[in-house]
């Protein structure tokens, strides 16, 4: 993974330069404060741009969906899969709508059935009676994300229970044959989602047997990372899996990252499929030594596939919006499950909870009542402008607040102009140079003194704290605890 600390530091001296002399009243000494030194380790240009997509779909899709199962064991016959109003356009495009930014199809889930005619195995669409066999659902869905601008990526399941060679070195193989086919048709992928789960009972081309593998050894994952890499054109590919190598799972399937989550975690023992490390995986560490963002996955239904059954238990409007803000809100990327029903359409249902959850989404973050506003610290960097409060409230996430390195805490004042109802504090760091804070808190201006509304530990892309409704006129933000100079770049008020 090529990391862009340089690159960063060398452009953000160029913008304080830049913006010193453009918006700074102060001083011209103030030309030459440097920016604070990155806190070790930053994201990659990928993971950045990944942390900015923010929600992303994930669609789970294959042969379970015909035959009601969340595992398919392997033996189903390729003739049950078949699709008739399969409208990867209609998937897309209800997504996009929703908000999301890239999709990621289950192209082999642990049925080892593949969406699209590969030349590896018999178990795929290419004998299904969907178009004749003429189908290939990966290149409809990657195609549609082409047409409607979101990212595709692509979950290939390590586990495989129809074929007859898993556990074996030569199943390794036809792995990695499967890889390149996808990443050499259908690429680029923004994330590769590799399963943890894996090992125990199936069909295995007629052995019908339980098979167990060693989770930290078996796949050799170093070997198959550094395989895509080279099949994938720029930009490049990020690695899902429980551990890494660049976002790792969040520990549980409930659509909840830990209220403190650090993007940090020291991944050199741990492995995919690794028990026992669920609770790591959601707070991360505050001394881990590698940027590996959480990504928090779950499904808008009770399964991950589609059961007619499940109708009525489609997730609400609200308790997507809660989802939000235990992922989103607290610094991590959402991955929500939207499986398409028998037909090939996302169900009635789905997409009514989708379009009343955006119109909610909507509603609550209509209007920024910070943005613009008057903003000021206790202390910035330098006495520099290019520095100060009010560089979190001018709409440009390049340009932050921040302290002299020997100042770890701070405050800062928005004026919001008049009182106002107000329901939402949002925060962002400047993560191009590390995650800081440690903690921090909320007060409002209420009869004439300040009063304490919130609590809170983390910040990293994003945190959003959902307040009491109150009314005032001015928010006070506290920075009690940070690893170095807090290093702010957004204050939104709602
Ligand atoms: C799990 C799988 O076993 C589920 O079927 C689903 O694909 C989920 C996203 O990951 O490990």
């Amino acid at each position: 993974m090529r990391r862009y600390s340089q690159l960063v530091l060398a452009a953000a001296l160029v913008s304080t330069l830049f913006s010193c002399s453009t918006t700074d009243s102060t001083t011209s000494a103030a030309q030459q404060v440097a920016a604070p030194a990155p806190v070790y380790p930053v994201p990659s240009e990928a993971q950045l741009a990944w942390h900015e997509m923010e929600m992303n779909a994930f669609v789970h899709f294959t042969t379970n969906t015909f035959t009601d199962l969340e595992w398919g064991y392997g033996d189903e016959s390729p003739a049950i899969f078949n699709p008739t109003q399969l409208d990867a356009d209609q998937w897309v495009k209800t997504l996009k709508e929703a908000g999301f930014k890239g999709v990621i199809l289950t192209c082999k889930h642990h049925d080892g059935f593949a969406l699209w005619p590969s030349k590896y195995t018999e178990h795929s669409v290419a004998n299904s009676p969907y178009k004749n066999g003429q189908g290939d659902v990966v290149k409809e869905v990657s195609d549609a994300c082409k047409r409607h601008g979101l990212k595709f990526g692509v979950y290939l399941s390590p586990w495989d229970r129809n074929r007859a060679d898993y556990g074996q070195p030569s199943y390794i193989e036809y792995y990695r044959n499967q890889l390149e086919e996808i990443f050499t048709n259908y690429g680029p992928a923004f994330e590769m989602w590799f399963d943890g789960a894996n090992g125990g009972d199936g069909y295995y081309g007629g052995a019908r047997e339980v098979r167990k593998i060693d989770r930290a050894t078996y796949y050799d994952w170093p070997t198959t990372l550094a395989y895509v890499d080279k099949l994938q054109p720029k930009p490049e590919v990020l690695f899902f899996s429980d551990a890494g190598p660049d976002i790792r799972w969040v520990g549980n399937e409930r659509g909840v990252v830990a209220e403190t989550n650090w993007n940090t975690i020291s991944n050199d023992t741990l492995y995919a499929g690794m028990a026992g490390i669920e609770d790591l995986l959601g707070t991360g560490s505050e001394d881990g030594t590698k940027w590996i963002p959480a990504e928090v996955d779950v499904s808008i239904r009770p399964g991950w596939f589609y059961h007619a059954k499940e109708d009525s238990l489609v997730k609400s409007p609200e308790k997507l919006f809660d989802i939000y803000m235990t992922s989103v809100g607290r610094g991590s990327t959402l991955l929500l499950n939207v499986p398409p029903d028998r037909r090939g359409l996302i169900h009635e249902e789905d997409l009514k909870a989708l379009q009343g959850w955006r119109q909610l989404l909507d509603r609550e973050f209509k209007t920024n009542l910070a943005a613009k506003a008057k903003a000021k610290a206790d202390s910035h960097r330098g006495n520099a402008g290019a520095y100060a409060a009010s560089m979190v409230t001018d709409g440009d996430k390049e340009t932050y607040w921040a302290t002299d390195d020997a100042v770890t805490t701070g405050t800062l004042e928005i004026d919001l102009g008049k009182v106002q109802p107000v329901k939402y504090v949002l925060l962002q760091e400047y993560i191009k140079l590390g995650q800081r804070v440690k903690s921090f808190s909320v007060d409002i201006w209420q009869n004439g003194a300040w009063q304490p509304v919130a609590d809170a530990t983390t910040i990293g892309y994003k945190r959003i704290l959902q307040l009491d409704p109150v009314n005032t006129d001015k928010i006070r933000i506290n920075i009690t605890a940070s690893k170095a100079s807090p290093v702010i770049s957004n204050v939104a008020v709602y």
